[in-house]
């Protein structure tokens, strides 16, 4: 995509921000550059850009778009943002960093992989896998890392697995990976989608250009999914951990297996698996689905499963104090995830819930508590919300509290050994905190202080 010259409008000046402006400088482009922050509060920014000329409207939405080529807007950035509105208006290109990076890449090794809940563990594991088979591989997008960062120096044979948002996908138009996988869908993000059929819309995307050389991995056991299956255009590949299927990668007994036309393979046993948890069992499924379908050695399939020990806030397993188990699932950031959590531990848990309100619904979580929450503590913006939708289902044992050092405190006080401490929110952590990540390492940082006495 030549760009030399162009008006590019960069919106937004986070994480997305920043390498977008790196790669359109590397293009030659005539970078503008606009957030809604206070220039004080983007110091960071302008640091990490350091040496590149921009042409900057801040803390405004006053910008000048009679001459802009194209806009490429962080995916944080809600359509109902004014300077969208008044670009679409225009007529403008609007994208976001992923199609930018598409329509520059040197590879056509793009797997991108969506969903609701598990993208991040599932990259991070298509990632081990690709790094064991010797591939130069990045592993990137929603995950925490900019793709054009890479991309702009990418090369043929590199390998990207990119996780990508319904934010990321939304305002996307060419792009199409090699391989695409959405891992399920619930809703989530309906404050910024404003429907479900909007945000499955979005998510839908990730195969909306791929060609029958292409692979799409689905799971079949979720409901939305299989009505995908007439309106994908590539192959797909179902993955299972319910049903043995015709074809495609599901459990067998107790191994994971893959399983073609003409092809049927044991790949490992799933107890060798290092993360725990049905959801997680889904994950690996999906990760060697994956991995087949890019013709990898199932041998490298192999290591990269047994191998994969998990990502940092997803259920992850902090410490035990006093012989309560604490784990952090900061990325639990809707029902589901932290639904998936609770099914994921053995024994009773003292949930560690709330945060900011994206406009879901909490029934289905307290539902699924079961007689294995047996208490909850809630915190930030939607602590009133879920303690209506508990009391509704008559689940009494709830505390409210005002910081994570205080929930964690008192999770402690109210434990007994053999517990477990869930910190799962639910909600995204914009409330309190900058990210799922400053949020979890805030509550790991409360457990490492607690002492027994
Ligand atoms: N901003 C405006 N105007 C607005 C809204 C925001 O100028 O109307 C500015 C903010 O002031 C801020 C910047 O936009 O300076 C932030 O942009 P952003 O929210 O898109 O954040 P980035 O730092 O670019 O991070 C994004 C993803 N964040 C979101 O989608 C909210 C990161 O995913 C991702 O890792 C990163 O790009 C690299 O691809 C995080 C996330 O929470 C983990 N994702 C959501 C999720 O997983 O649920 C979708």
């Amino acid at each position: 995509m030549d760009l030399s010259n162009a008006r590019v409008l960069v919106l937004g000046l986070g994480i997305t921000g920043q390498s977008t402006v790196k790669a359109l400088y590397k293009l030659d482009a005539q970078i503008i550059v606009s957030d809604s922050k206070r220039e004080d509060e983007l110091e960071e920014f302008f640091k990490k850009i350091d040496g590149i000329n921009v042409e900057k409207y801040i803390n405004t939405n006053n910008v000048p778009l009679e001459d802009i080529d194209l806009i490429v807007k962080s995916p944080g950035i809600p359509p109902t943002n004014p300077i969208i509105f008044e670009a679409k208006k225009r007529n403008i290109e609007v994208i976001t960093d992923i199609e930018l990076a598409y329509r520059i890449s040197p590879t056509d090794n793009i797997i991108a992989i969506t969903g609701t809940n598990g993208k991040t563990t599932t990259t991070a594991l298509v990632g081990e896998i690709f790094k064991k088979a010797k591939y130069n591989t990045y592993v990137t997008g929603n995950i925490g890392v900019g793709i054009l960062e890479n991309m702009i120096s990418a090369k043929e044979d590199d390998v990207f697995v990119v996780e990508t948002s319904s934010f990321q996908l939304e305002d996307t138009v060419h792009f199409k990976p090699k391989v695409s996988l959405i891992t399920n869908i619930s809703p989530d993000h309906l404050d910024w989608h404003t429907t479900f059929e909007n945000y499955v819309e979005a998510k839908k995307k990730v195969f909306k250009n791929q060609s029958k050389n292409d692979y799409t991995v689905l799971n079949f056991e979720d409901g939305v999914l299989r009505q995908f299956e007439d309106e994908v255009k590539s192959k797909i590949i179902w993955f299972s951990a319910d049903n043995i299927l015709d074809k495609g990668v599901f459990v067998e007994g107790d191994y994971i297996v893959i399983k073609d036309e003409e092809f049927k393979e044991k790949v490992l046993p799933y107890k060798e698996l290092k993360i725990f948890g049905k959801h997680n069992l889904e994950n690996a499924l999906a990760s060697a689905a994956i991995a087949y379908a890019m013709g990898i050695d199932l041998n490298y399939i192999r290591e990269g499963l047994r191998d994969f020990s998990g990502v940092e806030h997803r259920i992850e397993y902090v410490r035990e104090v006093g012989g309560i188990s604490f784990y952090n699932d900061s990325k639990g950031t809707n029902p589901d995830s932290t639904i998936k959590a609770i099914e994921a531990l053995n024994g009773p848990i003292i949930l560690i819930a709330g945060g900011y309100d994206k406009g879901s619904q909490f029934d289905e979580l307290i539902n699924s508590f079961n007689g294995k929450v047996k208490e909850l503590i809630l915190m930030g913006e939607t602590k009133e919300k879920i303690k209506k939708t508990a009391l509704e289902h008559n689940f009494k044992n709830i505390h409210l509290v005002e910081s994570m050092k205080e929930a964690v405190n008192l999770a402690f006080r109210l434990g007994k050994e053999k517990d477990n401490v869930l910190l799962s929110p639910a909600c995204a952590s914009w409330d309190m905190y900058k990210s799922y990540e400053e949020r979890g390492k805030d509550y790991k940082k409360a457990v490492y202080k607690l002492e027994v006495e």
